[in-house]
């Protein structure tokens, strides 16, 4: 099989099941928020804080877990994509967060706020649509722990996260579930050293739950959004969710 065949068949095959999903997803939604009103609340939303509960476990589940690996079995992943790393790396580099706040003001973080957050480190694959997979060792901070830190909430479960380098060239859209997903992380570090300029310098985003295409480098801009955020190679045809 050629790659571009093979890139074709785990693209459809992701697709399907994203696909399948996502229509889940949307239709168990559509058929919570149409239930009878009384109190001014669908009722299955009235059973409780028990239900809830299952909801938020269902929808934000660890359940899906990418296969973790020894740190000693992490290696150098050949630098792939450089689209928005043109510039040299900001010297005033910071990051900007957009429709995080209720007022909908904008917010900028800096790297030593980000530093000063609970550090987690992970060993994964970073698996490229290309056909190869490395196993890299990230340090860096949960995505949902900065969300908690800088968000003001609270988070729709049918809400989007927006990313994009600060030229704005490459952008990716994730779903607010696999933005929250344990493994996903703003990375700083790679294999126990401080991110390089190709890797993504200042901050990239590690999710071992996507294909590489979402692992998107250099982060100048995170987007919490109501509607699918815009997503560089979706709008090539590949599949928005480029799950696997
Ligand atoms: N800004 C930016 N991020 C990007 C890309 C890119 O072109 N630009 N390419 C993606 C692709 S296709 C892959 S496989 C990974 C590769 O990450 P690496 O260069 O650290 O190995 O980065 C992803 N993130
Ligand atoms: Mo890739």
């Amino acid at each position: 099989m050629t790659v571009k065949q093979e890139m074709a068949r785990r693209t459809r095959r992701s697709f399907l099941t994203g696909g399948a999903a996502a229509l889940l997803g949307a239709s168990a939604w559509e058929w919570l928020r149409t239930r009878r009103e009384d109190d001014g609340e669908p009722w299955p939303l009235r059973l409780g804080l028990r239900a809830d509960e299952q909801i938020s476990r269902d929808f934000f589940s660890e359940a899906r877990l990418a296969r973790t690996f020894k740190t000693a079995e992490a290696q150098a992943p050949k630098p792939n994509g450089k689209v928005g790393l043109d510039d040299p790396v900001p010297a005033d580099w910071s990051l900007t967060l957009e429709g995080f706040v209720n007022s909908g003001d904008d917010v900028t973080v800096t790297m030593d706020q980000i530093h000063a957050l609970p550090k987690t480190e992970l060993v994964a694959e970073l698996k490229c649509i290309e056909g190869w997979r490395t196993v890299v060792h990230w340090g860096g901070v949960r995505f949902r722990d900065f969300a908690e830190r800088f968000g003001d909430g609270p988070f729709s479960r049918n809400a989007y996260i927006g990313m994009e380098t600060p030229d704005g060239e490459y952008y990716v859209g994730l779903d607010l579930p696999s933005a929250m997903h344990p493994q996903t992380i703003l990375a700083y570090e790679m294999n126990g050293a401080p991110l390089t300029a190709e890797h993504g310098a200042p901050l990239r985003l590690a999710i071992p739950v996507k294909y590489g295409i979402k692992n998107i480098k250099r982060i100048g801009k995170i987007t919490y959004a109501t509607a699918r955020p815009r997503d560089y190679w979706a709008e090539d045809g590949y599949d928005w969710y480029a799950g696997f």
